[in-house]
């Protein structure tokens, strides 16, 4: 029992004692009553009540927002555009199941339909998975091995060997030789991804927002839809005025399926410009091998290529405040004529405005390469050689 020696703290030792106490104490005060003193804005996606649709505004400013309409970003305000549902001679397509969107049990690459997507594929399944498997098992058996022919009992006099030159060359060259496998094709892949689009693409230009996506179609007339999530049945409003997924046949799964998609034509290059109108969101879709940061202040661009017409589930990929879980992504891609029709049902919706644009903005048209006009050219303007068109859409400034 040393109780006795605890309890017989001297006077001196007591005011030590209490001075590191309140000092601690004050310490730990700090913080709360900084937090007091701040004022506390409350995030927007607390929805008092399921029942009371319209509590809460579509667009709710976070901090993000304010301080993006300061800094002169564009910030889109305007709320849900009119529903896909409504537009007249278009249907939108029904997902297959289990295509273009995360499978339950699911751990592997989604299957691909874009070539990048498909390269990358091969890479993971082909180079990847097996070096790393042959390495882990490399590794495991040499383990086991030295554990158990040379632990203390089994060899007690240990070796004194020291150098192995044929040995020292090998591990070195073998993990040279694994990375220059591992290095050719990757670097292969992403040289290509930063391939521009060729000159006649069709531009569409997307902006994250707090917390849904707005996609412009410069060449179509530009006219913008905003893409929100559809509310989910039984569960509070995320989106005041959105319907509930699985109102219509066509809805995919909840939490990815949304109101307006982003239809694009499948089987020709999409250049895909991409800000930001409050925070830095992400825009993601796994299947069609697609991840490019939406940057308020600039533009990221990237081709996007849809190898066959789907629906293609996507979701922001960058922590953007209290519903990045709530904007997904869903791409539509539709045949060319189909895409055209789908333009035409849009108010202000062209299908050669592409054409008229590279018309009046062209500076040269005979000194266009021959390469270009031999790359994949869209479908309405295949007969005719299009002149140059550096960018249709202007930054987000
Ligand atoms: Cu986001």
């Amino acid at each position: 029992m040393k109780s006795g020696h605890q309890v017989r703290p001297t006077s001196l030792k007591i005011s030590h004692l209490g001075k590191a106490l309140g000092l601690s104490l004050a310490l730990a005060m700090l913080p709360s009553a900084a937090l007091a003193a701040a004022p506390t804005p409350l995030p927007a996606y607390s929805t008092p009540a399921a029942g009371a649709p319209g509590a809460q505004a579509p667009v709710a400013a976070d901090k993000g927002a304010a301080s993006a309409e300061v800094a002169g970003n564009p910030v889109n305000n305007e709320g849900p555009t009119k529903d896909a549902a409504a537009l007249p001679g278009y249907t939108p397509m029904k997902p297959t199941p289990g295509i273009g969107m995360p499978v339950d049990g699911g751990i592997g690459l989604q299957k691909q339909f874009s070539p990048f997507g498909e390269y990358g594929h091969w890479i993971h399944d082909v180079v990847l998975m097996p070096l790393v498997a042959a390495m882990t098992i490399l590794v495991l058996v040499l383990l086991v091995w030295v554990a158990i022919r040379f632990n203390r009992r089994a060899n007690p006099i240990a070796s004194r060997t020291s150098h192995n030159t044929l040995l020292e060359v090998a591990w070195t060259l073998i993990p040279v030789l694994i990375l220059v496998c591992i290095a050719v094709p990757s670097i292969d892949l992403i040289a290509k991804q930063y391939k521009p689009a060729p000159k006649t693409a069709l531009t569409v230009k997307i902006t994250g927002n707090q917390w849904f996506w707005t996609y412009s179609y410069p060449d179509n007339g530009e006219f913008e839809v905003n893409s929100y999530m559809l509310n989910l049945p039984g569960q509070p409003i995320i989106n005041a005025g959105i319907r509930e997924v699985g109102s219509k046949p066509w809805d995919g799964p909840s939490h990815m399926e949304v109101d307006n998609r982003m239809v694009v034509p499948a089987g020709e290059p999409i250049r895909l410009q991409i800000t930001a109108a409050d925070v830095i969101h992400s825009f993601a879709v796994p299947s069609l091998w697609f991840k490019l940061d939406a940057v308020p202040g600039r533009i990221n661009e990237k081709v996007l290529f849809v190898e066959k017409p789907g629906v293609y589930y996507g979701q922001c990929s960058e922590l953007c405040g209290v519903k990045h879980g709530y904007m997904p992504i869903a791409i539509e891609a539709l045949p060319r004529a189909q895409y055209n029709a789908w333009v035409l049902a849009h108010a202000g919706g062209v299908i050669d405005g592409q054409k008229k644009l590279a018309d009046t903005t062209t500076q040269a048209p005979a000194a266009a390469p021959a390469a270009d006009a031999s790359e994949a050219v869209p479908a309405d303007n295949a007969s005719e050689a299009v002149p140059s068109v550096e960018t249709t859409a202007s930054p987000a400034a």
